[in-house]
């Protein structure tokens, strides 16, 4: 909630951004379904805002959905994400008030802990497991001499014995929840690759699906997916679209029926607003203002935030008549139009580097030297220095992000003492 203003607009009643306005009837409507059930347990997977500092109308928007929960006597729990986190100590994520305000039947889910939760159909037991960074399990010596690979090894080790000693504790008779916020190995992504590089660690699905979970409920990756079946392991995603790579994904909610060792789910679909992106090629067109408005169609524009984008040769510029494509388009919530000029000296895209987004440095570059018959003779030369400068990079990036976290944690606790400085 608070991201993706760009693809709104602001409302002139309310002077809001019709971006939030989104993001608050869609939760509401997940609020709604909670109530009617009426369901015994709200499990929120992490994420809540872009920061750990979100605008207050923002807060207040997330809490005015979350209110009518306490008000209905509905237990939630909120676990937090990395989005959530603040970089300067503990229990300063955004969503820590609720704990600090002692909000009825409200659990923050800041660190790996196992809450105990009455229920109106009884006792429930979930395992909290917020977003893990490096600094949060190894110190820096623990890292030092190790390669990228190991330092990985030694989180997952690590990880492992913790929720281990959280297993150990639980009481078999009770249905388990594991609450999780992470990347896990098996994973289908759009942005959130790009998000997550270097900033965290990819979980094993192994050390997810145990036995004495009912259900593990995931946050971080924004598509919905079932990763497993027993227990069932899912992501339910985001409940709206915060940028085009979501275009294409369904958006919702999981409706979990809680039973020890026969949990079902049901993936409850949302009716969000529609992203769309209309491509175009003029080139060839005779009539590139004709063709253009024809591809415009109004049912696939109205209320849609719309991504317009059509190539054309320079000669063609003169045209297109923008004023009529803007009246074209306002039937859309919002649009934005990309003119892209095709240069007759360009070369083709590799069609093996396709247009998603999960392509890795390393296999581009093999993509990009199978084409250049040219250049065989220094390929395995260029894969070997591209391989080692990767290794680099994260190498020093890992060094210099645990350092940067450090640094953190010693100023947060170096400040009353610089306050008294300035005060004496
Ligand atoms: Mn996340």
């Amino acid at each position: 909630m608070g991201s993706g203003f760009s693809h709104g607009r602001v409302n002139p009643e309310t002077g809001l951004n019709s971006r939030l306005e989104d993001f608050v009837a869609t939760l509401g409507r997940c609020i709604d379904r909670a109530l009617a059930e009426p369901v015994d347990l709200v499990l929120f997977g992490g994420d809540a805002f872009p920061d750990a500092t979100p605008p207050p109308f923002v807060q207040q928007a997330f809490a005015s959905q979350f209110q009518r929960l306490v008000a209905a006597q509905i237990p939630a729990v909120l676990l937090v994400g990395n989005h959530d986190q603040h970089a300067q100590g503990q229990g300063g994520a955004s969503l820590s008030i609720y704990r600090t305000l002692a909000v009825p039947g409200f659990v923050v889910g800041d660190r790996l802990e196992t809450h105990r939760i009455q229920t109106q159909n009884g006792l429930v037991q979930v395992i909290t497991l917020p977003w893990l960074t490096r600094s949060t399990l190894l110190t820096r010596p623990d890292a030092e001499g190790l390669s990228l690979s190991e330092v990985g090894q030694l989180l997952i080790d690590r990880l492992r014995v913790a929720l281990e000693g959280e297993i150990r504790r639980l009481d078999p008779e009770l249905p388990t929840v594991l609450l999780a916020h992470l990347m896990a190995d098996n994973a289908r992504f759009g942005a959130e690759r790009f998000l997550a590089v270097g900033k965290g660690f990819t979980v094993p699905l192994g050390l997810l699906s145990r036995d004495c979970f009912d259900y593990v409920a995931l946050g971080h990756v924004h598509r919905h997916q079932v990763l497993c079946e027993s227990p069932p392991i899912v992501y339910p995603g985001s409940i709206e679209r915060v940028d085009f790579s979501e275009e294409k994904e369904d958006k919702g909610f999981v409706l979990i029926d809680l039973a020890k060792g026969q949990t079902t789910f049901e993936f409850c679909p949302l009716p969000v607003r529609v992203f769309r992106t209309i491509e175009v090629n003029l080139s060839a067109a005779d009539d590139p203002q004709a063709t253009l408005l024809k591809a415009l169609k109004p049912e696939a524009i109205q209320d849609a935030v719309v991504r317009l984008v059509y190539h054309l040769r320079s000669e063609q510029l003169d045209q297109i008549d923008t004023t009529t494509i803007h009246q074209a388009l306002s039937p859309a919530h919002t649009y934005t139009i990309h003119p892209e000029i095709i240069s007759q000296f360009s070369r083709a895209r590799l069609p093996e580097l396709g247009s998603g987004t999960t392509i890795t440095p390393l296999d581009a570059l093999k993509a990009y030297l199978a084409n250049r018959e040219d250049l065989q003779e220094l390929e395995d030369d260029m894969l070997a220095v591209a391989q080692s400068l990767l290794a680099e990079e994260e190498h020093a990036w890992l060094r210099s992000a645990i350092a940067a976290e450090e640094e953190a944690t010693s100023d947060a606790q170096a400040e009353p003492q610089e306050t008294q400085l300035r005060l004496l």
